[in-house]
């Protein structure tokens, strides 16, 4: 009886600090080491499912800490689970939002768990659990944050030379403009001519600075342009978004459903970024998606520097989605001193592909995850 096979029967929560290869730099925030919480699931048939969730810098990109996760999915999110079937995703995701207000980071990693766990009780990818992948592969991007011209022309350069990126996000807002802007030229007039840019500004100008420096971006054939203002700016945003001849990406700005169906409807970008830790789980990010795309919106595979096991729960959702026009920019792997799985995702001719095996087809290495996990 798969109801019964499948009650949950312990959800455990730890905080793991992995170290980055450079520091990465966004407007407010910089970082040399990844902080995530790794959730393990227990099942009554014995299979253990894996989910990670991830944040930037503390409670600084959006306001979860791996402290509030933990200690939300340990105190809420768990006991309001025990004992129910795992199976019922999207029961789990109801009762997650009548126990905790928000807590997206923390639902989704809860989420991804227990979407490994019901695929490996049944031996099918996770993808086929959201509906089966469109595509097994995806264009992948890759973000230059080091803030240093140079450094960063050279670390393009080399994934070209890998073949694993050939597309890049630059991050600005933590630099005045015109020093951002600089850096952005020097990357510019190195890549190969036509290369995908993408222009991160993590809601660091005003509209003011908009207006004065959108037509910078845009002479530099920068290919699209992420949230530039701040989230909840939404006349502003849409006042940019219409004068601007580059396509806005909308990102901090689009978490909820509401959230997706007021910014397309006010048009305050024309390009979503999707990201599990925003949407609270695989079901809703696939609902925020539909909400966007009904208006239009082109669909972006966003991220937030996940190891092999959070970007495998993201790349099995981005597999299902009907369209998906921009790639995906899941790179934490690559950045990662050492990855928190024994297979890392494949990079290759300048793709990510995506893992095989039953549930999220990849292996934590929990020796590693032992070795960053915070001892208290
Ligand atoms: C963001 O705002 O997109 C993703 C890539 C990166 O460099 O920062 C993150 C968050
Ligand atoms: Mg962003």
């Amino acid at each position: 009886d798969l109801m019964r096979d499948t009650a949950i029967r312990q959800i455990s929560v730890r905080i793991i600090e992995a170290p980055t290869t450079r520091k990465h730099r966004l407007s407010n925030t910089s970082v040399s080491h990844q902080g995530y919480v790794f959730v393990e699931v227990l099942l009554e048939n014995g299979v253990t499912g894996y989910g990670e969730g991830s944040t930037l810098g503390g409670p600084r990109w959006a306001e979860e800490s791996v402290e509030a996760m933990k200690a939300n999915i340990d105190a809420y999110l768990a006991p309001a689970l025990i004992g129910q079937p795992a199976c019922n995703l999207e029961s789990a995701t109801i009762l997650m939002d009548k126990a905790a207000k928000r807590n997206f980071t923390a639902k989704s990693a809860v989420d991804m768990a227990l979407i490994d766990a019901i695929g490996k009780t049944l031996g099918v990818p996770a993808h086929v659990l959201l509906g089966g992948a469109v595509r097994t592969r995806f264009d992948a991007i890759w973000a230059l944050a080091s803030g240093d011209a140079v450094q960063e022309v050279e670390e393009a350069q080399k994934m070209i030379e890998r073949g694993w990126f050939n597309r890049f996000k630059i991050k600005l807002g933590f630099a005045d403009p015109q020093t951002d802007l600089n850096r952005l030229a020097a990357l510019k007039a190195a890549l190969p001519e036509g290369t995908m840019l993408v222009a991160d500004v993590n809601q660091g100008w005003s509209e003011a600075e908009c207006i004065r420096y959108l037509p910078v971006l845009a002479e530099l054939a920068v290919s699209l342009v992420e949230q530039p203002i701040a989230a909840g700016q939404t006349e502003a945003s849409a006042r940019v978004a219409q004068r601007s001849s580059l396509p806005i990406m909308m990102d901090e700005s689009v978490s909820t459903l509401s959230e997706a169906a007021r910014e397309t409807a006010a048009a305050t970008g024309s390009v979503l970024s999707l990201k599990l830790c925003k949407h609270g789980s695989a079901h809703n990010l696939k609902r925020v998606a539909g909400i966007a795309a009904a208006g239009g919106v082109q669909m972006y595979g966003g991220c937030l520097l996940e190891s092999s096991i959070g970007a495998a729960g993201h790349l099995h959702t981005f597999a299902t989605l009907p369209k998906l026009e921009w790639g995906t920019e899941h790179f934490g792997p690559k950045i990662l001193v050492e990855d928190l799985v024994t297979d890392s995702l494949r990079y290759e001719g300048f793709q990510v592909h995506l893992p095989e095996g039953p549930g999220l087809g990849v292996t934590p290495d929990f020796d590693r995850i032992a070795k960053y996990a915070r001892k208290d």
